[in-house]
């Protein structure tokens, strides 16, 4: 079972996505309106859901017909990083000027108890499927970040999953680490969806198949695919660390750090487009542009 946020109308809806691929409306707004109910009423989402929908026609409606938007407004992304080998060489990579046997405070977080845990967006800057994301002015070696993402409620709890893309400049990075604020955050630097997958609905998060393709000119340039069960920590673990003292809110997304990175020579350019195909959530697909004139 997947929740999805569309626009029809001028109007925002939500909705449920089963897996034989019926469309529900919901009469909610928000996916945390039902994960409230079902707390009230000491149940869970899905028996809500389940409920709800027993009770109603599907959409005579397919998923690709609608204007899909974020699944959630996320009031704060959070991302998790360096929590694949792959995403360890490549940061060496970046930090070394290629020296590739060089030891560096990657390795060091690689292998600490605690984590990177770095803020990521905001909800003006995360965009959905279908929105363009851009690329900054002032680098030149950018690349997407396909990510599981959890969806957390305000105390921690991991409520459903989502794909991620932590939009990153590996120069600006590489240069210095106290730029990564600069290297990751920017205006459309974050996109999350198509969908929430309920988390109760999920055997293994451990077994989540994770493709990356990139387009130029409608052409394929890169293609890169990994599992959830190459990842270092738990996803426990990186939550935990994420509220440590600190106050969380409902919707809150972490990102859990990328296991695909294109090859060293690949920076995205304008007219791009990047799909993130997460099983059993669905794809993520953003055109990718340069930062416009004026806002
Ligand atoms: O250390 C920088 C960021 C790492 C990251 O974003 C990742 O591993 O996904
Ligand atoms: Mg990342």
């Amino acid at each position: 079972m997947r929740i999805i946020r569309f626009s029809k109308e001028n109007t925002i809806h939500l909705a449920a996505y089963t897996d034989d691929k019926k469309i529900y409306l919901l009469p909610y707004h928000d996916f945390f309106d039902i994960v409230r109910l079902a707390d009230d009423q000491e149940t869970t989402p899905l028996q809500i859901i389940n409920n709800m929908i027993a009770e109603l026609m599907p959409l005579e409606l397919n998923i690709e017909d609608l204007d899909l938007l974020v699944p959630i407004e996320a009031p704060e992304v959070w991302a998790a990083g360096v929590t694949y080998l792959k995403s360890k060489e490549a940061r060496n990579y970046e930090a070394t000027g290629g020296k590739l046997d060089a030891t560096t405070f990657y390795d060091k977080v690689y292998n600490a108890p605690r984590p990177e845990i770095f803020f990521k967006s905001t909800s003006a800057r995360t965009k959905g499927t279908g929105q363009d994301l851009y690329i900054r002015s002032d680098s030149h070696w950018q690349i997407p970040e396909p990510e599981l993402g959890l969806v957390l409620n305000k105390e921690g709890n991991i409520i459903g999953y989502t794909a991620g893309n932590d939009m990153s400049s590996r120069d600006i990075e590489g240069e210095n680490p106290l730029y990564l604020p600069q290297a990751k955050i920017w205006r459309n630097s974050c996109s999350i969806g198509p969908a929430i997958r309920l988390a109760e609905t999920v055997m293994d998060p451990y077994q989540f198949q994770i493709t990356c393709r990139i387009f130029r000119h409608e052409k394929q340039v890169f293609q890169g695919s990994a599992s959830t069960g190459q990842l270092k920590r738990k996803f426990d673990e990186l939550v935990s660390y994420l509220i440590k003292d600190n106050e969380i809110f409902d919707g809150t997304i972490l990102l859990t750090g990328t296991c695909i990175v294109p090859p060293n020579e690949f920076t995205l350019e304008d007219g791009d487009r990047v799909e993130i195909d997460i099983s059993g959530i669905g794809v993520l697909n953003n055109p990718i542009k340069k930062q416009p004139k004026s806002i």
